[in-house]
């Protein structure tokens, strides 16, 4: 007799990706991991990514083992992961692993997150730990500004022990995400990935990296703009005033409701 393997949903927050969708999924399910399900969450998107994941969620492969959350409009991946976590634990998910849709976070580093997750409560796929790169195409600018936003800037202000603070490639534990207690997040941006590990470093929980090569997304649009990295930096302080008392003790200790 073998024990049930854990249940694992992968969370993936979708706008306008109906060309990604179609490749994602069959590299996520060609990884061959036992009790892996998909939960993607679509902000109605115009280009109909939610109806492309419907009909693959049809099809025999897959039947049964993806979800689609349907969010009424574009309100920002900080609500649309709040949301989809909350709806992975309801699932039953005893870890949960957040990624881009756009193939940037590829699925091959899958199960390596997996396996770190017996000795962290948080393991990041992380551009920045040794071994870990980014697409060749990026100039020497916007290197220096992500390294630097990752390396230094973040971990200087808010002390924490994190290569890649912002990267959106992640598994958590069950019990670390309702450690966090979701209600506290505030940040419905880019900065809701650095909001997430500042609260999970303050509740004590232990942080894993793994090294990933991320490559540019080839189809579709990036959401990104200079605009948005700029809030994001200054974002980061109105973080540690929110959450710098923090203790271990202030785990959250009962599960969501619905
Ligand atoms: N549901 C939802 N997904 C979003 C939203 N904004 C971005 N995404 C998704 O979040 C992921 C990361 O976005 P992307 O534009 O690739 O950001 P980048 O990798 O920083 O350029 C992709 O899968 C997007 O489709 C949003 O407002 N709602
Ligand atoms: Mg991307």
């Amino acid at each position: 007799m073998s024990a049930t393997p854990p249940k694992v949903i992968v969370v993936l927050p979708t706008y306008n990706e109906r060309e990604n969708i179609p490749r994602i999924v069959p590299a996520l399910f060609a990884l061959n991991i036992p009790n892996l399900h998909l939960l993607v969450v679509d902000d109605n998107s115009p280009d109909g990514t939610g109806q492309v994941t419907e009909e693959l969620a049809e099809e025999v492969a897959y039947r049964g083992r993806i979800n689609v959350l349907h969010r009424p409009e574009k309100q920002g991946l900080g609500p649309a992961y709040i949301q989809g976590f909350k709806r992975a634990l309801a699932l039953g998910a005893d870890l949960v692993i957040q990624m881009d849709a756009d193939l940037s976070h590829q699925p091959i580093y899958i199960p390596q997150l997996l396996e770190q997750t017996r000795e962290y409560n948080v393991v990041l796929g992380s551009r920045y730990a040794a071994g870990g790169s980014v697409d060749e195409g990026w100039g020497p600018l916007r290197k220096l500004l992500s390294w630097w936003a990752n390396r230094v800037y973040a971990p200087a202000i808010l002390r924490i022990p994190v290569l890649d603070a912002t990267g959106g490639f992640r598994c958590y534990r069950r019990a670390s995400l309702i450690g966090i207690d979701l209600n506290r997040v505030k940040a419905n941006g880019y900065v809701f990935q650095v909001e997430m590990i500042y609260l999970a470093h303050r509740l004590g929980y232990r942080i894993g990296e793994v090294p990933i090569h991320f490559p540019d997304r080839q189809h579709g649009d990036s959401k990104m703009t200079g605009t948005i990295a700029l809030e994001a930096a200054l974002r980061v302080w109105q973080i540690k005033f929110r959450h710098r008392a923090l203790k271990s003790c202030d785990r959250r200790s009962t599960e969501y409701g619905d």
